[in-house]
């Protein structure tokens, strides 16, 4: 007969999970050793439990199957959060098992007791503390199955006393993960979208990761309509710059033919996008919504027709319904404009000045990076720099933390992308700051032997901050970082690493970098001076850039 934490890892088994990330101890040695004596699953030492999280929210996002974590009681669970409040925002299914002091001390404030039920409450779409043995396998089923339908996270919390006992009748249990696809319900807003769709002359589609799987009904609605289709970043992967269709990103991060394309468009079409930056969309444009979360619809700007489905099958529903449209002539401009940028970003990506441009370098990574390469993009300048120059080529994968925008995903995100896609070369995009939050992990990259090319875009500042307060008036303050040599820092952990200032050296250091046996820190001392400049950026704006700069050159 199992005990609770032989049957949450059996369960786990089953529905596929290989790997659970966390620091084993305390409260959770009952599910390590769970895990030690089965060859289903494996447990992840990591050093943080936050890069544990980041591991399963990094796979949770890529692979859209089931990530899962643990920490124990108190400190253990606490540093899970971050990561988690992640995996909520951007609607990766991941679960947290968190450990508990024995149920006979809870309430006396005893050793590590924090009441991780409330703590968890805001973060989980199910969230649940184990009461007996037998309530067990319905907690576990059901939190399972909650992570992964309403794609968030799911907490269980095991405590000590527990966490041994015998599941009678556990051969009974078993989790069913049904399929998803939510049929369009095909009603009266689907006329109506034909119909703003039919009428509209400049329509724009803006897509996002919730487009995954239906890529080619994307592209082949734009087609029908001539509309260009710009992404929001998650959306990056899907529709790719070099794509004649996609006119690049939004946002502050976002380029300016997308930008022009929305303040000229008279009808949007948002599908599967959470995208958050309400000042870019546009206001003079119908709005026509796709999600397969209603909550969603609506969200962001008042909309003319909302349809809830898979965005697949909506586009399926919506084909028949429309003609193609004769006047190409807005999709044309759009791609002029791309034209335009795709030259103006070329000219930028052969700049020779030393320290290194940064989009130079991230258009370099891009180009080198073999066709299954998985990118792994942390936050910061470094994510703009990403956005703009890393032009993705089809089949590559990229994941970012979207909506949280947290510093310090990309390690931990990456060791849950190696682990998932053991052949495919991961390559990181991080800066300096996010790369040190949690660079103690990259010794469990070296300790797990996964190889993967890390290159920090080293300005030894936290350069979007720098740029934040520069835009209000304000002179950077407390931006500077006092940095290692990363590329030492690699060695010393049994990884490989070098650090380059030389544009001439990337080609030969990013190739050592992707050929690397054992993982690889590529510290490109890039130039902090470089700017970057939003799509949108209004006057007051850049006099406060400038009064900040003369505040700074008179100290
Ligand atoms: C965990 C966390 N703390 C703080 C922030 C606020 N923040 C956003 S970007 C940034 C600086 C990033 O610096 P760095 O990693 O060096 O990248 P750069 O901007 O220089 O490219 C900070 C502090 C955040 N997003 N996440």
């Amino acid at each position: 007969m199992p005990n609770v934490c032989e049957l949450l890892v059996r369960l786990l088994g089953e529905i596929g999970v290989q790997h659970i990330f966390g620091v084993p101890g305390d409260s959770i040695n009952a599910l390590t050793e769970a895990i030690r004596t089965q060859d289903k699953v494996r447990f992840v030492h990591v050093n943080h439990e936050e890069s544990g999280a980041f591991a399963a929210v990094g796979h949770a996002k890529l692979t859209g199957n089931l990530g899962v974590c643990a920490g124990t009681s108190g400190p253990g669970a606490i540093h899970l959060l971050n990561a988690l409040y992640d995996a909520k925002c951007d609607h990766a299914p991941v679960l947290a098992i968190t450990g508990q002091i024995p149920t006979t001390m809870l309430g006396s404030d005893y050793q590590q007791e924090v009441d991780l039920h409330a703590l968890f409450k805001d973060v989980a779409v199910y969230n649940q503390v184990v009461v007996s043995p037998e309530h067990f396998p319905y907690v576990a089923v059901q939190a399972i199955q909650a992570a992964v339908e309403k794609r968030g996270v799911a907490h269980l919390n095991i405590p000590l006393d527990l966490a041994t006992q015998k599941v009678a009748d556990a051969d009974r249990w078993h989790v069913r993960i049904p399929e998803l696809r939510v049929e369009p319900a095909l009603g009266r807003d689907i006329e109506r979208a034909a119909l703003l769709i039919d009428e509209a002359e400049k329509p724009v589609i803006l897509a996002g990761i919730g487009c995954r799987g239906a890529e080619g009904k994307v592209c082949q609605l734009a087609e029908t309509i001539g509309a260009p289709i710009v992404h929001a970043l998650r959306g990056k992967e899907l529709f790719p710059e070099s794509h004649p269709l996609s006119i690049g990103g939004i946002g502050n991060l976002g380029i300016k033919p997308a930008v022009h394309a929305m303040d000229r468009a008279d009808l949007l079409i948002m599908i599967g996008t959470n995208f958050p930056y309400v000042e870019f969309l546009p206001k003079q444009a119908k709005t026509v919504q796709i999600d397969l979360d209603p909550g969603a619809l609506g969200k962001r700007v008042p909309i003319d027709a909302g349809i809830v489905g898979d965005a697949g099958a909506v586009i399926d529903a919506l084909l028949p319904r429309l003609a193609r449209k004769t006047n190409r002539d807005f999709l044309h401009d759009a791609q002029k404009h791309m034209e335009t940028w795709r030259r103006e970003l070329a000219k930028d990506a052969e700049k020779t000045m030393s320290p290194i441009h940064p989009g130079r370098l991230a258009f370099e990574v891009g180009q080198a990076a073999p066709g299954d390469a998985v990118f792994v993009c942390d936050t910061g300048l470094v994510t703009g720099w990403t956005a703009r120059y890393l032009q993705i080529k089809p089949g590559q994968r990229f994941t970012v933390s979207g909506i949280l925008a947290t510093m310090a995903y990309s390690m931990g995100a990456a060791i849950g992308a190696k682990l998932a896609y053991p052949h495919r070369p991961v390559v990181v995009l991080t800066g300096d700051g996010g790369f040190s939050m949690l660079m103690t992990d990259f010794s469990t990259a070296v300790k797990y032997r996964l190889p993967m090319l890390i290159v920090v875009f080293n300005n030894q500042t936290l350069g979007m901050i720098e740029m934040e307060q520069e835009g209000k008036g304000m002179p950077a303050y407390q931006t500077d970082l006092h940095n290692p040599n990363f590329a030492a820092f690699a060695q010393l952990c049994g990884g490989d690493g070098v650090r380059i200032h030389d544009p001439a050296d990337l080609p030969a250091a990013i190739e050592q970098g992707l050929k690397s046996p054992v993982p690889f820190v590529l510290d490109v001392m890039i130039d902090p001076a470089v700017m970057f400049i939003p799509p949108k950026i209004t006057f007051a704006q850049a006099t406060n850039v400038a009064q900040a700069k003369i505040k700074e050159a008179l100290g």
